[in-house]
Protein backbone atom coordinates (compact mmCIF):
# COMPACT_ATOMS: atom_id res chain seq x y z
CA UNK A 1 0.00 0.00 0.00
CA UNK A 2 2.65 2.25 1.19
CA UNK A 3 4.62 0.97 -2.33
CA UNK A 4 1.93 2.13 -4.56
CA UNK A 5 1.75 5.45 -2.35
CA UNK A 6 5.31 6.44 -3.29
CA UNK A 7 4.86 5.42 -6.98
CA UNK A 8 6.76 1.88 -6.98
CA UNK A 9 7.26 0.77 -10.84
CA UNK A 10 5.32 -2.26 -12.25
CA UNK A 11 6.87 -5.73 -10.80
CA UNK A 12 8.07 -8.19 -13.15
CA UNK A 13 10.36 -10.72 -11.88
CA UNK A 14 9.51 -13.64 -9.77
CA UNK A 15 11.91 -12.70 -6.75
CA UNK A 16 10.59 -9.23 -6.77
CA UNK A 17 7.86 -9.68 -4.82
CA UNK A 18 9.91 -10.75 -1.85
CA UNK A 19 11.77 -7.21 -2.57
CA UNK A 20 8.36 -5.51 -2.06
CA UNK A 21 7.00 -7.07 0.68
CA UNK A 22 10.69 -5.97 1.97
CA UNK A 23 10.33 -2.44 0.83
CA UNK A 24 6.24 -2.10 2.40
CA UNK A 25 7.36 -3.22 5.56
CA UNK A 26 10.82 -0.99 5.94
CA UNK A 27 8.77 2.18 4.99
CA UNK A 28 5.96 1.48 7.31
CA UNK A 29 8.89 1.02 9.59
CA UNK A 30 10.26 4.30 8.83
CA UNK A 31 6.98 6.20 8.66
CA UNK A 32 6.82 5.20 12.02
CA UNK A 33 9.96 6.14 13.38
CA UNK A 34 9.37 9.32 11.50
CA UNK A 35 6.37 10.13 13.26
CA UNK A 36 7.83 8.86 16.68
CA UNK A 37 11.16 10.90 16.28
CA UNK A 38 8.93 14.34 15.35
CA UNK A 39 6.60 13.67 18.04
CA UNK A 40 9.72 13.30 20.46
CA UNK A 41 11.14 16.54 19.06
CA UNK A 42 7.93 18.64 19.36
CA UNK A 43 7.87 17.12 23.32
CA UNK A 44 11.67 18.43 23.60
CA UNK A 45 11.03 22.19 22.23
CA UNK A 46 7.85 22.07 24.96
CA UNK A 47 9.54 20.83 27.74
CA UNK A 48 13.01 22.72 27.23
CA UNK A 49 11.18 25.51 26.31
CA UNK A 50 13.11 28.93 27.26
CA UNK A 51 10.35 30.90 29.67
CA UNK A 52 10.68 27.31 31.88
CA UNK A 53 14.43 26.86 31.46
CA UNK A 54 15.92 30.12 32.07
CA UNK A 55 19.54 28.64 32.99
CA UNK A 56 21.14 25.83 31.09
CA UNK A 57 21.95 22.95 32.81
CA UNK A 58 25.59 22.07 32.40
CA UNK A 59 25.62 18.18 33.22
CA UNK A 60 23.20 17.49 30.98
CA UNK A 61 22.28 13.63 30.94
CA UNK A 62 23.67 11.50 34.12
CA UNK A 63 22.20 8.10 33.55
CA UNK A 64 23.18 5.53 31.42
CA UNK A 65 20.60 4.52 29.54
CA UNK A 66 21.00 6.03 26.73
CA UNK A 67 24.52 3.71 26.43
CA UNK A 68 22.85 0.68 26.99
CA UNK A 69 20.37 1.73 24.22
CA UNK A 70 22.58 2.21 21.67
CA UNK A 71 24.67 -1.02 22.43
CA UNK A 72 21.72 -2.86 22.09
CA UNK A 73 20.82 -1.20 18.72
CA UNK A 74 24.39 -2.26 17.51
CA UNK A 75 23.98 -5.72 18.81
CA UNK A 76 20.43 -6.46 16.60
CA UNK A 77 22.04 -4.68 13.93
CA UNK A 78 25.24 -7.06 13.95
CA UNK A 79 22.50 -9.73 14.21
CA UNK A 80 20.70 -8.53 11.22
CA UNK A 81 23.45 -8.19 8.93
CA UNK A 82 26.07 -11.17 10.16
CA UNK A 83 22.62 -13.43 11.06
CA UNK A 84 20.46 -12.68 7.99
CA UNK A 85 21.92 -10.30 5.58
CA UNK A 86 25.12 -12.12 4.57
CA UNK A 87 23.83 -16.03 5.24
CA UNK A 88 21.03 -15.30 2.31
CA UNK A 89 23.18 -13.37 0.52
CA UNK A 90 25.62 -16.29 0.13
CA UNK A 91 22.67 -18.92 -0.38
CA UNK A 92 21.68 -16.50 -3.58
CA UNK A 93 25.04 -15.88 -4.93
CA UNK A 94 25.97 -19.66 -4.53
CA UNK A 95 22.53 -20.71 -6.63
CA UNK A 96 22.80 -20.08 -10.15
CA UNK A 97 20.77 -20.73 -12.44
CA UNK A 98 21.45 -23.21 -14.79
CA UNK A 99 20.51 -25.54 -18.27
CA UNK A 100 20.02 -25.43 -21.54
CA UNK A 101 16.96 -22.86 -20.91
CA UNK A 102 18.98 -20.38 -19.05
CA UNK A 103 19.29 -16.77 -21.48
CA UNK A 104 23.04 -15.27 -20.61
CA UNK A 105 23.81 -11.97 -21.24
CA UNK A 106 26.82 -9.81 -21.34
CA UNK A 107 26.03 -6.14 -20.54
CA UNK A 108 28.88 -3.66 -21.57
CA UNK A 109 28.86 0.03 -19.93
CA UNK A 110 30.34 2.70 -21.14
CA UNK A 111 29.64 7.13 -21.71
CA UNK A 112 26.57 6.67 -22.24
CA UNK A 113 25.48 3.51 -23.04
CA UNK A 114 24.98 -0.10 -23.07
CA UNK A 115 25.72 -2.93 -25.53
CA UNK A 116 24.58 -6.14 -24.54
CA UNK A 117 26.48 -9.55 -25.95
CA UNK A 118 24.85 -12.88 -26.70
CA UNK A 119 26.46 -15.97 -26.83
CA UNK A 120 24.88 -17.16 -30.05
CA UNK A 121 23.78 -20.60 -30.45
CA UNK A 122 26.56 -22.02 -28.96
CA UNK A 123 25.88 -20.69 -25.66
CA UNK A 124 29.16 -19.68 -24.86
CA UNK A 125 30.59 -15.95 -25.26
CA UNK A 126 34.19 -15.25 -27.41
CA UNK A 127 36.62 -14.04 -25.52
CA UNK A 128 37.15 -10.15 -25.30
CA UNK A 129 40.44 -8.31 -24.67
CA UNK A 130 40.42 -4.83 -24.40
CA UNK A 131 43.54 -4.44 -26.76
CA UNK A 132 41.24 -5.62 -29.32
CA UNK A 133 38.79 -2.56 -28.72
CA UNK A 134 38.30 -0.56 -32.04
CA UNK A 135 35.70 1.06 -34.10
CA UNK A 136 34.83 -1.91 -35.81
CA UNK A 137 34.72 -3.88 -32.30
CA UNK A 138 33.23 -2.23 -29.74
CA UNK A 139 33.61 -4.62 -26.92
CA UNK A 140 37.05 -6.04 -28.17
CA UNK A 141 35.65 -9.81 -29.24
CA UNK A 142 38.52 -11.87 -29.88
CA UNK A 143 37.33 -13.30 -33.79
CA UNK A 144 40.03 -15.77 -33.39
CA UNK A 145 38.64 -17.73 -30.22
CA UNK A 146 35.82 -20.14 -32.20
CA UNK A 147 32.84 -19.57 -29.07
CA UNK A 148 33.36 -15.64 -30.85
CA UNK A 149 32.00 -16.59 -34.14
CA UNK A 150 27.92 -16.87 -33.21
CA UNK A 151 27.98 -13.54 -30.91
CA UNK A 152 26.04 -11.00 -31.77
CA UNK A 153 25.81 -7.71 -30.11
CA UNK A 154 22.41 -5.74 -29.26
CA UNK A 155 21.47 -2.39 -28.22
CA UNK A 156 18.60 -3.13 -26.52
CA UNK A 157 18.36 -6.25 -23.65
CA UNK A 158 16.41 -8.59 -24.65
CA UNK A 159 15.00 -11.43 -22.26
CA UNK A 160 12.79 -14.43 -22.28
CA UNK A 161 9.52 -14.46 -19.89
CA UNK A 162 9.80 -17.42 -17.55
CA UNK A 163 13.23 -18.17 -18.19
CA UNK A 164 16.04 -17.57 -16.16
CA UNK A 165 18.35 -14.94 -17.32
CA UNK A 166 21.99 -14.73 -16.09
CA UNK A 167 23.65 -11.20 -16.86
CA UNK A 168 27.54 -10.31 -16.82
CA UNK A 169 27.99 -6.51 -16.15
CA UNK A 170 30.97 -5.33 -16.37
CA UNK A 171 31.99 -1.72 -17.81
CA UNK A 172 34.50 -0.15 -20.59
CA UNK A 173 35.17 3.17 -18.71
CA UNK A 174 33.60 4.18 -15.26
CA UNK A 175 31.64 2.78 -12.90
CA UNK A 176 27.91 2.65 -14.06
CA UNK A 177 25.02 0.70 -12.77
CA UNK A 178 22.33 -1.79 -14.34
CA UNK A 179 19.50 -0.76 -13.03
CA UNK A 180 16.27 -2.77 -14.20
CA UNK A 181 13.21 -1.22 -11.98
CA UNK A 182 10.29 -3.43 -13.08
CA UNK A 183 12.86 -6.30 -12.02
CA UNK A 184 14.13 -5.17 -9.13
CA UNK A 185 17.69 -5.59 -9.37
CA UNK A 186 20.83 -3.84 -10.42
CA UNK A 187 24.36 -4.30 -10.57
CA UNK A 188 27.25 -2.12 -10.53
CA UNK A 189 29.48 -2.47 -13.95
CA UNK A 190 32.85 -1.87 -12.54
CA UNK A 191 35.79 -1.59 -15.00
CA UNK A 192 38.09 -4.70 -14.68
CA UNK A 193 35.50 -6.92 -13.56
CA UNK A 194 32.90 -9.01 -14.30
CA UNK A 195 29.96 -9.40 -11.87
CA UNK A 196 26.92 -11.40 -12.28
CA UNK A 197 23.41 -10.95 -11.89
CA UNK A 198 20.51 -12.79 -12.33
CA UNK A 199 16.55 -13.28 -12.25
CA UNK A 200 13.38 -14.86 -13.69
CA UNK A 201 11.28 -12.45 -15.50
CA UNK A 202 7.35 -12.80 -15.27
CA UNK A 203 6.31 -10.31 -17.59
CA UNK A 204 5.79 -9.81 -21.33
CA UNK A 205 6.77 -5.91 -21.92
CA UNK A 206 9.72 -3.27 -22.81
CA UNK A 207 10.74 -0.66 -20.03
CA UNK A 208 13.41 1.70 -19.53
CA UNK A 209 16.94 0.90 -17.56
CA UNK A 210 18.30 2.70 -15.91
CA UNK A 211 21.96 3.80 -15.19
CA UNK A 212 22.19 4.04 -11.05
CA UNK A 213 25.63 5.10 -11.07
CA UNK A 214 26.07 8.91 -11.40
CA UNK A 215 29.11 8.09 -14.26
CA UNK A 216 29.50 11.82 -16.05
CA UNK A 217 27.87 14.57 -17.43
CA UNK A 218 25.85 12.29 -20.03
CA UNK A 219 24.53 10.21 -16.77
CA UNK A 220 20.95 10.95 -17.12
CA UNK A 221 20.91 10.74 -20.88
CA UNK A 222 22.17 6.45 -19.82
CA UNK A 223 19.17 5.13 -20.66
CA UNK A 224 18.35 1.42 -22.13
CA UNK A 225 15.59 -0.80 -23.19
CA UNK A 226 14.80 -4.02 -22.00
CA UNK A 227 12.14 -6.32 -23.42
CA UNK A 228 10.81 -9.40 -22.23
CA UNK A 229 9.41 -11.36 -25.02
CA UNK A 230 7.06 -14.53 -24.72
CA UNK A 231 10.15 -17.53 -24.76
CA UNK A 232 9.33 -18.86 -28.56
CA UNK A 233 9.57 -15.01 -29.79
CA UNK A 234 12.90 -14.53 -27.87
CA UNK A 235 14.35 -18.16 -29.60
CA UNK A 236 13.28 -16.35 -32.99
CA UNK A 237 14.61 -13.06 -32.06
CA UNK A 238 18.28 -14.66 -30.88
CA UNK A 239 18.00 -16.94 -34.15
CA UNK A 240 17.36 -13.87 -36.46
CA UNK A 241 20.37 -12.06 -34.83
CA UNK A 242 22.67 -15.02 -34.63
CA UNK A 243 25.47 -14.52 -37.23
CA UNK A 244 24.54 -17.10 -39.95
CA UNK A 245 27.86 -19.44 -41.20
CA UNK A 246 28.59 -17.05 -44.26
CA UNK A 247 28.43 -13.75 -42.06
CA UNK A 248 31.27 -15.34 -39.63
CA UNK A 249 34.53 -13.54 -40.65
CA UNK A 250 36.74 -15.24 -43.45
CA UNK A 251 39.15 -17.90 -42.44
CA UNK A 252 37.47 -18.35 -39.30
CA UNK A 253 36.25 -21.72 -39.78
CA UNK A 254 35.83 -24.39 -37.45
CA UNK A 255 38.82 -26.26 -38.10
CA UNK A 256 41.24 -22.98 -38.68
CA UNK A 257 40.09 -20.48 -36.03
CA UNK A 258 43.59 -20.02 -33.53
CA UNK A 259 42.87 -21.50 -30.03
CA UNK A 260 42.05 -18.87 -27.56
CA UNK A 261 45.12 -17.15 -26.52
CA UNK A 262 46.02 -16.62 -22.80
CA UNK A 263 46.45 -13.41 -23.34
CA UNK A 264 42.89 -12.88 -24.27
CA UNK A 265 41.75 -11.88 -20.84
CA UNK A 266 37.67 -11.36 -20.19
CA UNK A 267 37.19 -7.80 -20.56
CU1 LIG B 1 26.45 5.22 -16.47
Amino acid sequence: MINKAIGISELASEHGALIDNMLELVHWFMAVLAIGWGIFFLYCVWRFRRSKNPKASYYGVRSHASHHIEIGVIIVEAILLLGFAYPLWAHRTAQYPTGPDVVKVRAVGQQFFWTMHYPGPDGKFGLTDPALISESNALGINYDDPYSKDDFLSGELVIAKGRDCIIEVTSKDVIHNLHLPPMRIQQDAIPGTVAHMWFKPTKVGTWETICGQLCGAGHAQMKGIVTVKESSEFDQWFLENSPKPAEIPAGLTGDDAAAPSKEAASL
